[in-house]
């Protein structure tokens, strides 16, 4: 009989343990027929763990964090997902995807609950573990979840060794409430029927696979991780962390924008560029160096970066300056710049004027209105400027669709310059590494004016032996 009964007002849960504590066959002991007669005794729903029995994984992120630090928490969760099916065979363990959006950078207009779809080839990702988009899990599952695992670093990190997982007081304000049901109830990416049965604070301390284990312990068959950035990767930079990261390609549509722009304003075509890959990315193997296309590739972050990380973060002047000093080195004269500068016009020498004569009414500034990136246009003078703009027609790209396009043609200039510690432009170069690039022309970086710069780290693509 079980020895694990939980359960709540609303709902039952029961799972089998042996004294390894894993999971036995309940079919072995007629379990359904059991788990029926229980449930209705109980005039209640009762959730029976067995062999083969399917359970989801699903998690979140820290509502401020950007597009591509979620993509790099994808690959943590992933690969636990992976180990999950590997250690405990008898359940059959599916990711399920957290729809994007809203998030901060896109602004207030951009839509929500996007599905991976809209950026990832999903056949794609599939390939690495089995997945759901949320809308697909709750048609299949419904809205009620097991537990919700709120993951948090213990408070004395001293006292914790690497890989450890304990149940503990919460430490930060919670974003779920209880409700008279005895369910949890919180925001779920704007799904207002979902619901969980418990809430826990995890104290954790250690890589996404190691928390495999305390997970297959668990009677439940849908659980959420929050918070699942506080998983650390299991090795980074590894032949696993490139299988799963060479998983992640871009959508084909969003592929087919970022190659018909390269195609008519930049020159540049798989054939040419030699980065032509393989449609399978677990067999695809790029051991030639790609040459790229005729350009320069620049990822400009501005927006919070200027002052967040104002030592190396140049001014516009300095960026022109690095960016003229390349295309005379290189002997190229076109530059595609993604960048999230933004929209609204300024005074370039307003501020200059305003220190001069203190008096900002007398800030003659009409007919020098511009916004950055024309600014930085005008700067450059080795060559011609280029960027990104959705053609009609394209208004389906939104926000993050159009950051995407810009990291794919990025990814393929002949030579790309980053910005310091942006994930933006770490994405990128996983790309590149991807498609075969010399490092050299890949592990660049801006510097800031008046820096002593340090490049970036060559993280290099590594592949199963
Ligand atoms: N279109 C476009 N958007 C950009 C560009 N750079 C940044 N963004 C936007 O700003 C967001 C940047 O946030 P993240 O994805 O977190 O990357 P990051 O801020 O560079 O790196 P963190 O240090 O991890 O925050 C992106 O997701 C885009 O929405 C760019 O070159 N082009
Ligand atoms: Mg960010």
């Amino acid at each position: 009989m079980p020895e694990a009964l939980r359960g709540t007002p609303g709902r039952f849960q029961i799972g089998i343990y042996c004294n390894i504590g894993r999971s036995m066959d309940a079919s072995a002991f007629g379990m359904e027929v059991w788990c029926h007669q229980l449930s209705r005794f109980l005039g209640k729903k009762v959730v029976c763990s067995s062999h083969n029995s399917p359970r989801y994984l699903l998690y979140d992120v820290n509502p401020p964090e950007g597009f591509n630090l979620r993509r790099d928490v994808y690959m943590r969760v992933a690969q636990l997902v992976k180990k999950l099916r590997k250690d405990d065979p008898g359940h059959n363990w599916t990711l399920v995807l957290p729809p994007w959006g809203p998030l901060y950078h896109w602004g207030p207009e951009a839509s929500d609950q996007l599905p991976w779809s809209h950026f990832f080839h999903l056949d794609s990702l599939r390939r690495y573990v089995p997945l759901l988009e949320l809308d697909d899990f709750l048609n299949e599952h419904g809205p009620h979840l097991d537990g919700i695992y709120y993951l948090q670093y213990p408070s004395d990190m001293a006292d914790n060794m690497l890989d450890t997982f304990h149940p503990d007081n919460c430490t930060q304000h919670m974003p779920y409430f209880e409700l008279a049901d005895r369910r949890f109830y919180g925001h779920f990416w704007g799904y207002t029927d979902m619901s969980a049965s418990s809430l826990t604070c995890l104290s954790v301390l250690g890589s996404s696979t190691s928390m495999a284990s305390f997970l297959q312990t668990l009677p439940e068959q849908v659980t959420l991780l929050d918070r699942a950035e506080t998983l650390l990767h299991p090795s980074y930079g590894d032949a696993e962390f490139w299988a799963v990261r060479r998983s992640m390609r871009l959508s084909p549509a969003i592929v087919a924008v970022g190659d018909d722009f390269r195609r008519e304003h930049l020159n540049s075509t798989d054939v040419g560029d030699e980065t032509l890959m393989e449609d399978d990315w677990v067999t695809a193997r790029s051991f030639h160096p790609a040459l790229g296309g005729p350009y320069l590739a620049v990822h400009l972050r501005r927006q919070d970066f200027v002052s967040s990380r104002a030592a190396q973060v140049p001014s516009l002047a300095a960026a022109a300056t690095q960016i003229d000093a390349l295309l005379s080195k290189l002997g190229l004269n076109l530059v595609f710049i993604a960048t999230d500068a933004p929209e609204e016009v300024f005074y370039p020498h307003c501020v200059e004027l305003i220190h001069i004569f203190v008096v900002t009414t007398f800030c003659q500034c009409i007919g020098v209105l511009t916004t950055e990136f024309q600014e930085l246009q005008s700067l450059v003078r080795e060559g011609t400027v280029l960027r990104f703009e959705p053609r009609v027609g394209d208004d389906w790209l939104g926000p993050g669709g159009v950051a995407a396009v810009d990291q794919w043609i990025c990814a393929h200039g002949r030579y790309f310059l980053g910005t310091y510690e942006s994930t933006f432009s770490f994405r990128i170069m996983e790309e590149r590494e991807i498609l075969g690039f010399p490092a050299d022309s890949t592990f660049n970086r801006l510097c800031g004016d008046l820096e002593s710069c340090e490049q970036p780290t060559r993280w290099r693509i590594q592949y199963p032996s």
